[in-house]
């Protein structure tokens, strides 16, 4: 760490305890703030009219970027729910967390996540809907974790689409606000299930009241037709219900005094459940939505910020309001670096000089590989370029097809991207979702956002992969050392669906519920 660093770093840190005790002198409310964490399962960065989106509707995310910050470059290190969801509650990559780097695992007892550690030192913890998961979390005794804080999810509702959950999380967040003591401070988890897969077909037209014509742009990665079209309102619908219950939650905390003194930060855990997207390494598939809120204390609101934020930095952001130091909670060592002293420059655009870039990557997301493999990738994004290093390109990047490509949840628009295939002239969708990849890939963000044009070998990557392997190394990444098979070899927690191909090869019975079954390919695909 320069010297530069650490100078912005403690005048940050002094400045935030300065407005601390002001604020403590000033106000009955209690210094630390309260922290209103949302985070929506599978939602893409872009789709929120913040960004200025047309088919997505967002009033309520649009009100946080309003009033607090909008982040243009916020990147979850891992495009898939369970490590996505593991990074950001440790504060450390996905590489630096054993078996956590891995989707439906055995979660290590050794990583103490951020709600666990503010819940020791005085906060109030609850959550509603999917706290960290799929997989299993015990303590080192054998009991179950509370990994988000505890739950609260007795409020049921009819939701708009019978694939849509039937929480009422702005309702169990009320309960929540009523349990809250009242000389405490709290953290509320809102995981919403939505717009996770499944979607109620037509649902954005028939209930949304959208039209086809509504999207402005399909990405290059699928065919742009009817059934596409559709899959994606769909999603929007799913959006905007998320985004209705976190308008919600705003005027419960301002019918109670509250919303001031609350930092409310929205955002979502990997990229849209579609080819290409949730579950790689692709910009679609790590570039989230993110908005922040702190009327108390974020200065000159209604900025957007363009600095490069990573997952990892939610949880020391927490732990730095709260006033507790990483040291006294007992976490292990924080990879990420707060955001408190973004929030307190005033500045927007570029704000800290060093956040120029983010570190991307993957390890085994879903089964179906020989021997319960993963895909291992690390990349970085920085400035307009996206470097991808593929450790094991001889393995099938989306899953085998023979057994359904299951790192791609089933939908319409998967199933036309298989479609594809065989279609003369559409090969090329197949190819870039599903096809086999090299071992470097490198794309140009600014002229290809879609990430279907891979550069490398026409375009030097020599500076990026250098920078790439030696933060890797300093994070001590296994993958780096040689040691990358640990990481095929944690076990998967659903042990149903261990060995998936092993079974489906022995022709056992084998099911996949988040899959169609006409995404088994019957012929061999080279
Ligand atoms: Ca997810």
């Amino acid at each position: 760490m320069g010297m530069k660093k650490i100078t912005t770093l403690t005048l940050a840190m002094l400045l935030l305890e300065l407005l601390a005790s002001l604020h403590a002198a000033s106000a009955a409310q209690p210094a630390r703030p309260n922290i209103l964490f949302a985070v929506a399962d599978d939602w893409s960065y872009g789709h929120a009219g913040a960004y200025g989106c047309v088919w997505v509707n967002t009033p309520s995310l649009d009100r946080v970027a309003r009033e607090g910050i909008l982040f243009t470059h916020a990147y979850t290190p891992t495009g898939k729910c369970a490590p996505s969801r593991a990074a950001l509650l440790t504060g450390r990559n996905p590489w630096q967390l054993k078996a956590a780097a891995n989707h439906w695992c055995y979660f290590p007892a050794e990583f103490k996540t951020f709600p666990e550690a503010l819940g020791e030192q005085g906060y109030f913890t609850g959550m509603t809907g999917k706290g960290w998961g799929p997989g299993v979390a015990k303590d080192a005794a054998g009991k179950n974790r509370q990994m988000a804080g505890r739950p609260f999810d007795k409020r049921q509702a009819t939701p708009p689409t019978a694939q849509i959950a039937r929480n009422d999380y702005a309702a169990n967040f009320t309960d929540f606000l009523d349990a809250a003591p009242k000389d405490q401070p709290w953290c509320f988890w809102y995981g919403g299930f939505e717009p996770h897969r499944g979607y109620e077909f037509g649902s954005g037209i028939a209930k949304g009241g959208k039209k086809l014509s509504d999207i402005d742009r399909v990405p290059a990665c699928w065919p742009d037709n009817e059934a596409v079209r559709n899959d994606m309102l769909d999603y929007a619908l799913e959006v905007e219900h998320f985004d209705r219950h976190l308008g919600r939650m705003l005027a419960e905390l301002e019918k109670r005094g509250l919303l001031d003194n609350t930092l409310v930060v929205v955002t979502s855990d990997n990229g849209m459940p579609f080819p290409h997207d949730k579950g790689y390494a692709y910009n679609d598939s790590g570039h989230l939505p993110l908005a922040v809120m702190w009327k108390n204390r974020i200065l000159n609101p209604g900025r957007r910020v363009d600095d490069y934020v990573s997952f990892i930095d939610f949880a020391p952001t927490f732990l730095q309001v709260a006033g507790i130091a990483w040291k006294e909670t007992g976490m292990a060592p924080v990879t990420g670096r707060s955001l408190a002293e973004i929030f307190m420059s005033g500045k927007a655009g570029r704000v800290i000089p060093e956040r120029d870039h983010v570190l991307i990557g993957k390890e085994r997301n879903d089964v179906g590989r020989p021997h319960d493999w993963g895909y291992p990738i690390r990349g970085i994004v920085k400035g307009d370029l996206l470097y991808l290093h593929n450790f094991e390109p001889s393995r099938w990047p989306g899953g085998n097809p023979e057994t359904g490509y299951l790192d791609t949840d089933g939908s319409p628009t998967k199933t036309e991207v298989l479609k594809s295939r065989l279609v003369p002239g559409q090969k090329h969708f197949w190819e870039v979702c599903f096809g086999m990849r090299p071992a470097d890939q490198l794309f140009n963000l600014r002229h290809d956002p879609d990430c279907v044009s891979n550069l490398a070998g026409k375009e030097p990557f020599d500076m990026l992969k250098r920078q790439l392997f030696d933060e890797l190394e300093k994070q001590d990444d296994p993958r780096l050392a040689g040691n990358g098979n640990l990481f095929d070899a944690y076990p998967c927690a659903n042990t149903a669906d261990r060995d998936f191909y092993g079974k489906f090869k022995r022709g056992e019975k084998v099911k996949a519920g988040w899959v169609n079954d006409s995404d088994f390919e019957a012929i061999p695909v080279d």
